[in-house]
């Protein structure tokens, strides 16, 4: 059965296109589903738009920079505090939103002026902070304000600010995956090569397309500082403006999130001749994996080798227990793209778990390769799904748990099942050995949860009480 037609898609037959169920004997080279287009009007997409691709995914990580939004307030507090990606700046990029806070009269007389005053403003109220992204957003870009004009002014009368614009509205793209793309491209166009970074180490990396959510990052800088191997910048996991300005000194690009951050890799790539090395660090096995591709690069297998031994001496017990529990359990994972080839694999491979969903809310034709390649028969991969679809599964897969975002969280459990945040996870880290626990141990308790046969105790009790009339 390759593209196929939802129940809930009778009025929008369009949409037999972005569904693909992987039969026998296929391959990727004969099915994939549509993907990177533009939402089809009346479905009731669960996509983000082009900013918030920029802004919240990407800069808003760096921990020492302020993130201007030129817009109305809402952009910048819906934008703000989603994500848990912490620092050791004290949590600096978590604490704070700035805004313009476009009003009527700015759209009707230009918001230039608006926006100088509440960069300098910024500045004044956070005088250790010298460093600012300024976004644009539907409305500001709509009335055709200059952003990067007023950035060159408001650089030469501070004098001692650095700021980078990134001119990527709402609009500017069919979702986030858009803002991806144009932050990396200027990224590497205006601000890589302009700073020179001190090199302690023989072994030199950049760590691209990990945003250190509850503390991934964290756990790979442990595994590179073990190595020996310095890492010139995460891209932007726990990252300063600066170190991202030095990317061009590293030996080697290591991508996790090729997603996200592939753009700035292949440009690296391109211009500063630093080879791209994509790896997966979700899950035991990945992570073995991606260690070694890192050995072999450097010729330092030996040591890696040894690390690898250590963790699993650590967490391959805790890992096994995990998985005698949760071994045959069905999955679904809703997610922007990159975790599901991710994960798909990984959660079978280091769990015994069957992964029978996957939709992808913006990934691109190479991450359903990606992903489909790594599934089994008989798997539902879909691209930008909507509600009532994401029905549609639940009754045709009956999933035991589901990974995905709050949002759609929320309707999962109305449905009794139990859910584990697949964006910003429930207790992390997740990524590498210690956080392959930690995403077994989630997912254990949510499977486990007396809530939901309580929850759903509580209806049936309800609905008795109502027939009897005594509610
Ligand atoms: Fe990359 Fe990400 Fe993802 Fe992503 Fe995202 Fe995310 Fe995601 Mo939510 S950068 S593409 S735009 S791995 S926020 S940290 S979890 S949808 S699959």
């Amino acid at each position: 059965m390759p593209l196929t037609l939802f129940k809930s898609d009778e009025l929008i037959p369009e949409r037999k296109k972005h569904v693909y169920i992987k039969a026998p004997g296929e391959d990727i080279t004969e099915f994939l589903p549509l993907s990177n287009e533009e939402t089809i009007p009346g479905t009731l997409s669960e996509r983000g738009c082009a900013f918030c691709g920029a802004k919240l995914v990407i800069g808003g990580v760096l921990k020492d920079t302020i993130q201007m939004i030129h817009g109305p307030i809402g952009c910048a507090y819906d934008t703000w505090h989603t994500k848990r990606y912490p620092s050791d700046n004290d949590n600096f990029q978590l604490k704070y939103v700035w805004s313009t806070n476009m009003k009527e009269s700015n759209v009707v007389f230009g918001g230039e002026k608006q926006l100088k005053a509440s960069m300098i403003e910024a500045f004044k109220e956070m005088p250790d902070i010298k460093r600012m992204f300024v976004y644009t957003t539907c409305a500001t870009a709509l009335i055709g304000d200059d952003p990067k004009a007023v950035a060159k002014q408001v650089e030469k009368e501070l004098g001692d600010v650095d700021i980078f614009v990134v001119e990527c509205p709402g609009f500017a793209g069919v979702s986030q995956s858009k803002g991806h793309h144009v932050l990396n491209i200027g990224w590497i166009n205006e601000k890589v090569g302009t700073v020179e970074p001190e090199i302690t180490s023989e072994y030199t990396v950049n760590l691209i397309g990990d945003y250190n959510i509850q503390g991934d990052a964290y756990v790979l800088h442990g595994y590179m500082e073990k190595l020996g191997i310095q890492i010139v910048a995460d891209f932007t996991g726990n990252a300063t403006y600066d170190e991202c300005r030095s990317m061009h000194r590293a030996q080697v690009s290591v991508v996790n999130c090729a997603r996200s951050a592939g753009y700035l890799a292949n440009e690296l790539n391109k211009r500063y001749g630093i080879p791209r090395l994509d790896v997966d660090t979700w899950g035991f096995s990945y992570t073995a994996e991606a260690l070694r591709k890192v050995g072999v690069f450097f010729g330092i297998e030996d040591r890696v080798e040894a690390l690898i031994e250590e963790e699993m001496e650590k967490y391959k017990a805790k890992m096994d227990w995990y998985k005698e529990r949760l071994s045959g359990k069905k999955v679904a994972i809703w997610t922007g793209g990159p975790r599901l080839w991710h994960w798909t694999k990984a959660l079978e491979d280091d769990l015994g778990m069957t992964v029978v969903a996957m939709s992808s809310k913006f990934g691109h034709q190479e991450d359903f390769e990606k992903v489909i390649s790594r599934g089994h028969e008989g798997a539902i991969y879909i691209d930008d799904a909507n509600e009532l679809e994401f029905f549609d599964v639940l009754e045709m897969v009956h999933p035991d748990v589901v990974f995905t975002g709050p949002r759609v969280g929320e309707l999962i459990k109305k449905v009794h099942l139990p859910y584990v945040n697949g964006h910003a996870y429930h207790n992390g880290p997740y990524m590498g050995f210690e956080g392959a626990v930690n995403m077994a141990r989630d997912i254990y308790n949510a499977v486990n949860s007396p809530m939901m046969k309580l929850a759903a105790d509580d209806i049936v009790a309800q609905s008795k009480a109502i027939i009897s009339g005594s509610f």
